[in-house]
């Protein structure tokens, strides 16, 4: 059976990503909602009925688990989705927050995501949970989603904007940065470039991909079978778009399905 994986767009395809270099063997389903893209700026309701709607797709396809490779709808969806589904649910926030509480040595953390992500508080909340007297700073960069989307990363047009959006930090004495946003890890070199060396940026899909792991070998049904390690795409909206971007992503070239649901 395989993995089921999904974001609100391509932004998912870099905790798979990770997720594909530990579980190579492993056979995926990733689905990308692009055409509800995006999640963000969506009520928290609309968005826990959106990822509900995927999730159900998927325990039609027979998957194992639910992987949530989306913040946003991890805020929105993950406590919901875990107490309905037949199956293990995983989301992005917790396993983000734990290896941002460790990784931190000043105790200050600055957390960007989406407007939705910042709202719900969850990254602030769990990271506390792990070490309370830590201080969380979170900043809304809602326009990274879509200049990834759009493949802008790499450019001088996307260093920019992130320059301008993250002088915001340049007054907070953080240390550790955590890309609470699963399309910001892809500018990465963009954000690095304007944060400096000083400060250690956390892509929680890494310890999102421990977890899957984890999660998969102590439930016994769900023992890691060794498959053919195949991957399927879907996307809700352009195929061809969403393709192009995924390709540079993920280093070699796929081919993505339109679904309809
Ligand atoms: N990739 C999603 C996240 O991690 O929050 C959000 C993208 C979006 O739809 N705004």
């Amino acid at each position: 059976r395989p993995i089921g994986v999904m974001d609100s767009g391509v932004g998912g395809l870099t905790v798979l990503k990770e997720i594909t270099k530990i579980l190579p063997n492993e056979s995926y389903i990733f689905i990308g909602d692009q055409a509800n893209l995006p999640y963000g700026q969506k009520r928290s309701e609309t968005v826990r009925k959106l990822t509900k709607r995927i999730a159900d797709y998927m325990v039609e396809q027979n998957v194992k688990m639910f992987v949530i490779a989306c913040n946003t709808a991890t805020a929105a969806a993950y406590e919901y989705l875990k107490a309905i589904l037949p199956i293990p649910v995983i989301g992005v926030i917790e396993p983000g927050s734990q290896m941002a509480a460790k990784a931190s040595k000043s105790g200050q953390i600055g957390v960007i995501a989406t407007n939705g992500t910042v709202r719900s508080g969850d990254y602030e909340r769990l990271i506390k949970r792990a070490n309370q007297a830590v201080v969380v700073s979170s900043l809304g960069c809602p326009e990274f989603v879509t200049m990834v989307e759009e493949g802008l990363a790499g450019t001088v047009e996307a260093q920019v904007a992130v320059n301008n959006r993250l002088a915001w930090f340049m007054d907070k004495p953080i240390d550790t940065l955590v890309m609470g946003c699963t399309h910001f890890p892809i500018l990465e070199k963009e954000i690095q470039n304007v944060m400096g060396d000083s400060v250690t940026l956390i892509d929680p899909g890494v310890a999102t991909a421990r977890q899957v792991r984890d999660n998969l070998s102590v439930h016994d049904t769900f023992a890691v079978d060794h498959q053919t390690g195949s991957r399927q795409f879907y996307t809700t909206g352009n195929p061809d778009d969403f393709a192009k971007v995924a390709d540079k992503l993920l280093g070699t070239p796929i081919t993505a399905v339109k679904l309809d649901i």
